[in-house]
């Protein structure tokens, strides 16, 4: 866990997957499906908290839980507390980075919050994979409609790959193992 500047990354083994999104999108409930075990916490009430979290995968590789961004009542100082951590992040270990998964509630409208993380990867040069959340909640009507609306409006952001999942009903979790593991592949050539 890293909570402050003086807080070391741990080694970088074979490189790292990190997640971003929204607090509430439902980040640590697809880290527990994808690893099939409780290891990140799952809450009703947006949290506060402002660490980034190491899960090491199979002793080979790391799930990286980046703080969630955007909930409703932050304050400045809680955002600029955010961008600072990300900020780290992003100029000290991106390079160990083998993909972004940046996470987004398909029932909703991209939000402002997402835009400006969009935007901010588009500069530092990350095409992030968008892992839309909470699909069991729509139905296939809607969840249609929704794909078609963030394949259009995500393809202003470069983003090229987008994988609809539930962590409940687990759809998606597969596929997001496949970028994974093909991105692990590609890594070693
Ligand atoms: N229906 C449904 N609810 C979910 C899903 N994923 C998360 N949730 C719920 O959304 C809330 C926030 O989840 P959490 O994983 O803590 O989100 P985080 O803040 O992004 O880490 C919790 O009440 C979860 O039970 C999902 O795939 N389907
Ligand atoms: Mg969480």
């Amino acid at each position: 866990m890293i909570a402050t500047p003086n807080d070391r990354f741990p080694d970088p083994l074979l490189g790292e997957f990190t997640f971003v999104g929204r607090s509430n999108v439902g980040k640590s409930s697809l880290l527990n499906a994808l690893l099939g075990k409780k290891v990140a916490f799952v809450s009703k009430n947006p949290g506060k908290t402002k660490t980034i979290n190491y899960f090491k995968v199979n002793g080979k590789f790391y799930f990286v839980d980046l703080p969630g961004y955007g909930y409703a009542r932050t304050s400045k100082k809680d955002r600029e507390e955010w961008r600072k951590i990300i900020e780290r992040y992003f100029s000290e270990r991106s390079w160990n980075m083998k993909l972004l998964f940046s996470l987004i509630d398909s029932r909703h409208e991209l939000m402002e919050s997402d835009e400006q993380l969009l935007e901010w990867l588009q500069i530092l040069g990350i095409s992030p994979v968008v892992l839309l959340t909470k699909t069991d909640k729509l139905s296939s009507n809607e969840l249609n409609k929704q794909i078609s609306y963030f394949k259009r409006v995500l393809s202003e952001y470069g983003v090229e790959k987008i994988i609809p999942c539930s962590s409940l009903s687990k759809e998606g979790i597969e596929d997001v193992w496949k970028v994974i593991v093909e991105a692990l592949q590609n890594s070693e050539e």
